[in-house]
């Protein structure tokens, strides 16, 4: 019995980024889908800190909200760089993908039908600035040399997007290699390849 168990929908949504970094480490891990009819009752609710999920348990100790759950495993996995400056920038990282995550869920959840073009044609600006930072380290992940959690979460967003937005990468070369050269990591494929990821929907109002 896997010590993690990671309680959601059974969407990529918040959750995927948490799988990736879980799968890419060699972990085991539990999931217990939770459909949104079972969710509308309120029970699972009421017991949740903030009133959402993702909810994690690693043995028990519960946390809740994603990004502090990759924190939480990027500290338990050394995926938080080698210094303290290091994780600094890491968070950076982070931050900045989490301001891409929630344009998009706000997009996907409030807007699809008249902001996805608008959305669409705005994305070069934020992509940009990701594939300077890449483009101009060498190590061939975001902070350093090794893989940290911001990865995990660039990549979920950058495979994300291509399904929005196919071509979305073309004009750039370096977030195109990174994704390619991440998902080809021998865990990540097998995990991208697996029915459960792929069986999984991105949204869980169906859009993506
Ligand atoms: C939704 O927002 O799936 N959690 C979501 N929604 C349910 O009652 N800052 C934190 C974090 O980073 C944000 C958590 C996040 O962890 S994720 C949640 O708990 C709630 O608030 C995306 C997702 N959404 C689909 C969804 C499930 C329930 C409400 C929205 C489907 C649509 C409406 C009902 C069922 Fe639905």
């Amino acid at each position: 019995m896997p010590q993690y168990v990671l309680t959601y929908f059974a969407v990529r949504g918040r959750g995927e980024t948490i799988r990736v970094l879980l799968a890419d480490q060699g972990q085991e891990w539990k999931e217990i889908d939770v459909t949104f009819d079972m969710w509308k009752k309120g029970d699972l609710k009421a017991t949740c800190v903030f009133g959402q999920l993702p909810k994690f348990e690693d043995g028990g100790f519960t946390l809740y909200q994603s990004n502090a759950i990759l924190r939480y495993l990027a500290r338990a996995h050394g995926l938080y760089g080698k210094d303290d400056k290091q994780a600094a920038l890491i968070d950076m990282m982070n931050d900045s993908c989490e301001d891409i995550r929630s344009k998009y869920i706000r997009m996907i959840y409030q807007d699809y039908e008249n902001g996805k073009a608008k959305y669409i044609e705005n994305l070069p600006a934020d992509l940009s600035k990701f594939e300077k930072i890449l483009a101009d380290n060498k190590g061939g992940f975001l902070v350093g040399g090794q893989i940290s959690f911001a990865d995990y979460n660039l990549l979920d967003l950058l495979l994300n997007h291509q399904v929005l937005s196919p071509g979305c990468l073309d004009s750039f070369p370096a977030l195109k290699s990174y994704v390619a050269r991440l998902s080809a990591r021998p865990k990540i494929k097998a995990f991208l390849e697996s029915d459960a990821h792929k069986s999984r929907p991105i949204n869980g109002n169906g859009k993506q």
